[in-house]
């Protein structure tokens, strides 16, 4: 099958709609291991490739392979032994939420690993085979988490969007831009978008942070993020859209005030973390599909659909 999973809605006007099969992967499908939620996939020639994050029972996150032929049902691989380029083993003490991101012909995983338990950073590991991960020097300072690279070089350099963090959970966070010529050294960093902005847009007062690539449109990048709101029962992670220019992916275009989907479903409001639902890919086709895998109360992995056109519309409706 060379066609992506994707399913039309049920009814029209809505903007994104979920899989009636959600969850996909279901803890209790996986022995040995508690969780599995913010993941990466890809589709390459008929096949889905994914990078499970997985908790074992002793709680800590790690990266696993998999593979699917329809999108919805995985056979999960084994832990990956990440490494550097000369060979040596790359030694971490945790990593997650990767995100994979094909550029021209190469293939790269962008996650967060922490070598001592209090430096948690970004990293880019590079994969011709989805089996065999090369890890190359991390260019960014500790405290930053959700990498997530754009799908090719814009004026002749790499992009990347980020989240400066703590070393914890981290009460505070916006999307920051950064700019590279050779994936290593990075530069140039700025504030793309900020957090509650308008001061109206609730959902994401306490942060936001980039999810999957951003996706290529004739009017701009789509940036597919998510945002937190804090409630007297803790944190809520919505998802949302803006637009940013093509040529210069500095300029935010449009941002919507509001949520696009927020946790609803039993397996998004209840689970290890109640009230998650943290996008980490986005499959397309040339017809605008866009099939949006996520991590669901970090315990574990729904599917929404939608298209270029619904996302457009509604980044420019709610601006
Ligand atoms: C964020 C990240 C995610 C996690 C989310 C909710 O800060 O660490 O991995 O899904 O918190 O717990």
């Amino acid at each position: 099958m060379n066609k992506i999973f994707w399913l039309p809605a049920k009814n029209n006007k809505d903007y994104i709609w979920r899989y009636e099969g959600n969850p996909l992967l279901r803890r209790e499908e996986i022995e040995g291991y508690q969780h599995v939620c913010n993941s990466a996939f890809v589709f390459e020639n008929g096949v889905y490739h994914a990078v499970f994050r997985m908790e074992d029972k002793g709680a800590c996150p790690h990266l696993m392979t998999g593979t699917s032929k329809d999108g919805i049902h995985f056979k999960i691989g084994k832990n990956i032994d990440f490494r550097l380029k000369n060979g040596k083993k790359f030694e971490y003490y945790y990593a997650s939420d990767p995100r994979y991101v094909k550029i021209g012909n190469a293939y790269y995983l962008v996650f967060c690993a922490d070598k001592n338990g209090a430096n948690p950073s970004i990293y880019i590991a590079e994969t011709k085979d989805f089996n065999n991960f090369t890890v190359l020097p991390t260019g960014f300072l500790p405290y930053n988490r959700n990498g997530v690279l754009f799908p090719e070089k814009i004026n002749g350099e790499y992009v990347m969007l980020s989240r400066p963090s703590d070393e914890g959970d981290t009460p505070f966070g916006d999307i920051y831009i950064s700019f590279s010529k050779d994936l290593v050294y990075w530069g140039k960093h700025q504030l793309l978008i900020k957090r509650f902005d308008t001061k109206y847009n609730f959902w994401e007062r306490i942060k936001i942070g980039p999810g999957p690539s951003p996706i290529k449109t004739k009017e701009g990048w789509l940036v597919i993020y998510h945002g937190v709101n804090g409630t007297c029962n803790g944190w809520v992670y919505s998802l949302s859209v803006a637009l940013l220019d093509l040529k210069d992916p500095t300029k935010v275009l449009y941002k919507a005030k509001q949520y696009l989907l927020t946790p609803e479903e039993i397996y998004e409001r209840v689970g290890f973390v109640n009230n998650v639902i943290f996008p980490t890919a986005a499959i397309t086709d040339k017809d605008g599909h866009i099939t949006i895998y996520y991590g669901s109360a970090d315990t574990y992995v729904g599917v929404a659909f939608t298209t270029v056109d619904k996302l457009l519309e509604f980044v420019k409706k709610h601006n």
